[in-house]
């Protein structure tokens, strides 16, 4: 029977062996629920970097140029990381290179991966149901913020973790601790989550409607996987030719 793990911070995967294994990165507030929102919404691939200058190079690739740092939008850049402006048809048909402060270098540091995964709440039961059919140990990624554990990448580790129990071994107590945050928090996760940190910050820069809707789950079918150096969304009818 495969595992599942989570590792909470980047800044601890040199404790983790990533290789044969599947990762599913994950920075609920906001990258990967935005990126879930932005292929849903028609964009066709999409270029995690870590650095703004990378990003911004490729406007030169007829990319849209996508940034985030310390929760606002990076200026010079076409978008920013709220779900809501990926979904007014901006994005469609589109590819895009993002940079965020925590969520694209979760995702670049897991490339020893055998697969990674973007997950969110957004496209939970998807990520879940791939799981299932992969077969691969599974090493959750929490992005954190800035190395440090946050509460609602915990919350999605355990969300995942208690879909796969009894088909998944929980490789140890990290599980163990999502798991159980998870069933403290799920009947109402909006409410479970007010006094933490990265929700106390986005409501200072008064972002408020992108964290209910970043925890709203199973809305989209879209699996963005990481091939070569770019996400694709695995189920597009593009991505299956
Ligand atoms: O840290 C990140 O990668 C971002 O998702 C943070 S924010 O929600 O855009 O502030």
């Amino acid at each position: 029977m495969p595992s599942i793990d989570v590792c909470f911070s980047p800044e601890l995967l040199h404790l983790y062996e990533l290789k044969g294994k599947a990762v599913v990165a994950v920075d609920i507030l906001r990258a990967t629920s935005t990126m879930t929102t932005a292929f849903a919404h028609g964009a066709t691939q999409i270029f995690p970097v870590m650095q703004l200058e990378e990003c911004l190079a490729f406007s030169d690739k007829g990319c849209l140029t996508a940034a985030e740092r310390d929760g606002q939008k990076a200026e010079g850049f076409d978008l920013g990381n709220s779900p809501f402006s990926y979904m007014n048809g901006t994005v469609k048909g589109k590819d895009i290179a993002i940079t965020t402060t925590n969520g694209t270098r979760a995702i670049r540091l897991s490339e020893d991966a055998e697969e990674i995964i973007v997950g969110s709440f957004l496209n939970l039961s998807t990520v879940v149901n791939h799981l299932k059919e992969l077969q691969l140990d599974v090493i959750v990624v929490c992005a954190g913020w800035k190395g440090n554990f946050n509460l609602e990448d915990t919350l999605y580790a355990g969300a995942l973790a208690e879909r796969l129990e009894g088909e998944f071994t929980f490789a140890n107590d990290a599980t163990l601790a999502a798991l159980y945050l998870y069933r403290s928090a799920k009947a109402d996760m909006f409410t479970f989550l007010q006094q933490s940190s990265h929700v106390q910050r986005l409501l200072r820069l008064d972002i408020t409607k992108d964290v209910a809707f970043c925890l709203e789950e199973d809305k989209y079918n879209v699996l963005p996987v990481w091939k070569e150096d770019r996400l694709i969304d695995l189920l597009a009818k593009s991505a299956e030719a």
